[in-house]
């Protein structure tokens, strides 16, 4: 036998319609991994109720979303798909290590920070204890990597250091995990605002460009995407100066593998109407196969339920390993 494959944990919250952001900062990463690791995915819709969710679109974004990772290329068979809310051990974790994790760090959390701007209504406890219910999801199956965009690096060192602490009081229990972020499209902004995040439950349709999106609804939201105000006209890569310009470079530079160098050569003396055409295209073309197979399986409801319930029993074995070990090592009694 060979030796044990690195393992490979990640995550999206059912909040919303995946977006182009998340495919391009983290579900492409997956599918490359997806053949040299051993690799868990998961639809982590504990985390989405952290945000006041309709139930009925919960339950079918959660299902969408499974048939999405699917269709992005990820294959049930070599990977373990699973939903967050079917394999206990998740809470469990989660609540030991609400007690590993102190409230100064989880009050440095840009993400709660930002939520907690945009929810002032509802600043739950959930919200604040999240990175430790993210810290329980990677811990759990001693993972190495953690593929993600550039604004989950912060929640992945907080599990690390939870980790550290962890081991440093009850020996080697956990491995420690380390974020994977890539080059290009580890921060894919909104279309309209370039300057935010383009983000599933932004408010602002036209910023987003959604994974199922029809391609007439996406070449038109990238003919209106911001460009910049400046008289150049030019397609540059100057995220500073242009940070309109600069995104949709990244965007295009993800769909075609083109590099900026190619990209500024591709588009010299022409204007910025024709480079908003092309990224369009580029993204049409990129997304087609995904919709159309999400599309087809999400027909077949009895496929998913099969691909789901077998994730969970694959992930529930190895997470109840962990579990074990660490209630032992706090020293709760053995049934
Ligand atoms: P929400 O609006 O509910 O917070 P989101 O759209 O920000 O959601 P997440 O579910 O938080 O998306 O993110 C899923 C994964 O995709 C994470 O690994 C995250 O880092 C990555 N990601 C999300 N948005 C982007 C983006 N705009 N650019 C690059 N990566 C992104
Ligand atoms: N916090 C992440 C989602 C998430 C996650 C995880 C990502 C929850 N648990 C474990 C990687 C690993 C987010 O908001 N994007």
């Amino acid at each position: 036998m060979d030796e044990k494959r690195k393992v490979i944990f990640s995550g999206i919250q059912p909040s919303g319609e995946l977006t182009l952001g998340s495919y391009m900062g983290a579900i492409r990463n997956w599918v490359e991994l997806s053949e040299t690791y051993d690799c868990y995915y998961c639809i982590v819709d504990m985390h989405a109720i952290t945000v006041r969710q309709n139930p009925a679109d919960l339950r079918r974004r959660a299902l969408s979303q499974l048939a999405q990772y699917i269709a992005c290329g990820l294959d049930p068979a070599k990977n373990t798909l699973f939903i967050q809310s079917h394999v206990p051990a998740h809470a469990q974790l989660g609540w030991v290590l609400d007690c590993y994790t102190m409230f100064g760090e989880l009050s440095r959390m840009t993400q709660f920070k930002d939520k907690s701007a945009k929810n002032a209504e509802n600043i739950n406890a959930g919200l604040f204890t999240y990175p430790a219910l993210m810290a329980a999801d990677i811990l759990l199956y001693q993972t190495d990597l953690v593929p993600v965009g550039d604004d989950q690096k912060q929640h992945v060192e907080l599990c690390r250091d939870i980790a550290i602490r962890f081991n440093g009081v009850y020996g080697d229990v956990f491995t420690l995990p380390e974020p994977f972020i890539p080059k290009t499209g580890a921060r894919i902004m909104s279309l309209t605002t370039p300057e935010n995040k383009m983000s599933k439950s932004d408010k602002d349709p036209g910023g987003c460009i959604y994974l199922m999106e029809k391609p007439e609804d996406v070449l038109r939201a990238f003919k209106r995407a911001k460009t910049d105000s400046d008289t150049e006209n030019c397609v540059r890569f100057d995220p500073a100066a242009k940070p309109g310009v600069a995104n949709l470079m990244q965007i295009y530079s993800c769909a075609s593998g083109l590099g900026f160098e190619e990209i500024e050569r591709e588009f010299e003396g022409r204007g910025y109407g024709d480079f908003k055409t092309k990224v369009g295209e580029s993204v049409v073309e990129l997304l087609r196969p995904i919709r159309e197979k999400a599309e087809d399986l999400l027909k077949n409801k009895d496929y998913l339920a099969s691909v789901y319930r077998e994730g969970a029993d694959r992930a529930a074995a190895v997470a109840a390993r962990t579990l074990r070990k660490v209630y032992k090592k706090v020293g709760f009694v053995e049934r």
